[in-house]
């Protein structure tokens, strides 16, 4: 298959200054071969936080990298972006993440995941008026395909089962990209990955907690009996699949993302106790017994696992970060950033926000 002409130089990054988003922004930038700009619109939300492409703003700030704060829902605001930019890419990554948030509150769900990707797609269309050298992609996630027994994985060909008010409303998106795709041949790929980990993840998903409340002496919550399993793969190493698609990746089509690397629930937070007491010099017994069985998560799917076959042998992707030495890092990360921690908890960057983009 010869490769899409794409111009990929006015990139808008939705959701930029969240955890995949803000990786792939920095990831971006530090390939050579990106030679374009990056225009991040993100509504700030309690996930998202300029702080986390503060060094990426001080270097490209105004010159190849620019942040709007905005909401992907409003309609006029998008459309401007895309003529003051005149953008030919989207990467939409914005969306409300958390599953336990949408069955607290699924309407916001609702409104960003499905209204937001129907205003960017909208928008998309009437910018580019038929043009082939621009591409929507869409950022979604192995859960719109539900649950697995023990065995199988899923492909792209596996039939959409979303369970949890989140994933049904990343489902919806998904058929809406897909249907500007059939519908009005707009150059739309999606990809669907698994769990990401690394650095920048809000500390509200099972990693970053689990390291926040060891090291704070608090216990660790195992939803059910904690035998879940989920596919976790490095936010780095699903950026490169990103890039990939959106370099090569065959307009309509759909790649799987995955990290091909299973683990029950108390796997993952018994490795972490364990890196976590190495790292401290102390006794790993001492961490496990915070871990505390608690009340599982309604609907909660039982087993994630993805075939990254399509990926792999179309677009070359393949992992570069090991499970281990991934983990290691992010625990790391996590211990050394406390700044980082404490405002992204206490609302700090809002103020951070204020002092470092007033002047614009
Ligand atoms: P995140 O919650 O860390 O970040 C989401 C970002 O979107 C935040 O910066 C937030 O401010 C912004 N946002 C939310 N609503 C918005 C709106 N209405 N307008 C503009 N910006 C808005 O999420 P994440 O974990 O980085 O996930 C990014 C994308 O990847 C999502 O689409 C998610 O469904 C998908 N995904 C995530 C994972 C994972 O393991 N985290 C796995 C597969 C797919
Ligand atoms: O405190 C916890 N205890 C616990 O046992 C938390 C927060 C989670 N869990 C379990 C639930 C899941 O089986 O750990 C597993 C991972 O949970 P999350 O980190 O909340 O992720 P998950 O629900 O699997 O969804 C994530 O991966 C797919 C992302 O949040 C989604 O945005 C992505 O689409």
């Amino acid at each position: 298959m010869t490769a899409p002409k794409r111009k990929l130089q006015s990139i808008l990054v939705t959701g930029g200054s969240g955890f995949i988003g803000s990786n792939f922004i920095r990831w971006l930038f530090n390939k050579p071969d990106f030679t374009g700009r990056i225009i991040n619109l993100d509504a700030l939300t309690y996930a998202g936080n300029p702080c986390n492409l503060a060094d990426i703003d001080e270097t490209w700030g105004q010159s190849r990298y620019f942040f709007h704060q905005g909401d992907i829902t409003e309609t006029e605001l998008v459309r401007d972006i895309f003529s003051q930019y005149d953008i030919d890419t989207v990467v939409h990554f914005a969306a409300e993440s958390h599953v336990d948030r949408s069955i607290h509150g699924p309407a916001e769900f609702i409104q960003t995941n499905v209204m937001g990707t129907f205003i960017l797609l909208e928008a998309a269309r009437e910018h580019w008026r038929g043009r082939d050298d621009v591409l929507f992609h869409h950022i979604s996630t192995d859960e719109v395909y539900g649950s697995l027994g023990k065995t199988g994985k899923f492909t792209e060909t596996s039939p959409y089962d979303p369970r949890s008010p989140y994933s049904a409303s990343k489902a919806g998106g998904d058929h809406f990209a897909s249907a500007y795709f059939h519908t009005y041949n707009l150059p739309v790929t999606i990809s669907n990955c698994s769990n990401n980990y690394g650095p920048y993840q809000f500390p509200e998903k099972l990693i970053p907690l689990m390291i926040l409340n060891m090291d704070a002496g608090k216990p660790l919550p195992v939803y059910g009996d904690g035998m879940n399993v989920r596919d976790w793969v490095h936010v780095d190493d699903h950026n490169d699949g990103v890039w990939r698609v959106i370099k090569g990746g065959r307009n309509g089509r759909t790649y799987n993302i995955g990290g091909g690397n299973e683990q029950h629930n108390i796997d993952v937070v018994k490795t972490l106790c364990a890196v976590y007491a190495e790292l401290k010099g102390i006794d790993h017994r001492e961490i496990e017994k915070l871990i505390s069985f608690v009340k599982d998560r309604p609907g909660h799917d039982r087993r994630y696992a993805i075939d990254s076959t399509r990926i792999r042998r179309e677009l070359g992707w393949k992992h570069s970060v090991s499970f281990a030495s991934g983990l290691r890092r992010t625990v790391r990360w996590y211990l050394e950033n406390k700044d980082w921690v404490e405002t992204v908890r206490t609302g700090e960057y809002r103020r951070w926000l204020e002092k470092n983009y007033e002047k614009r």
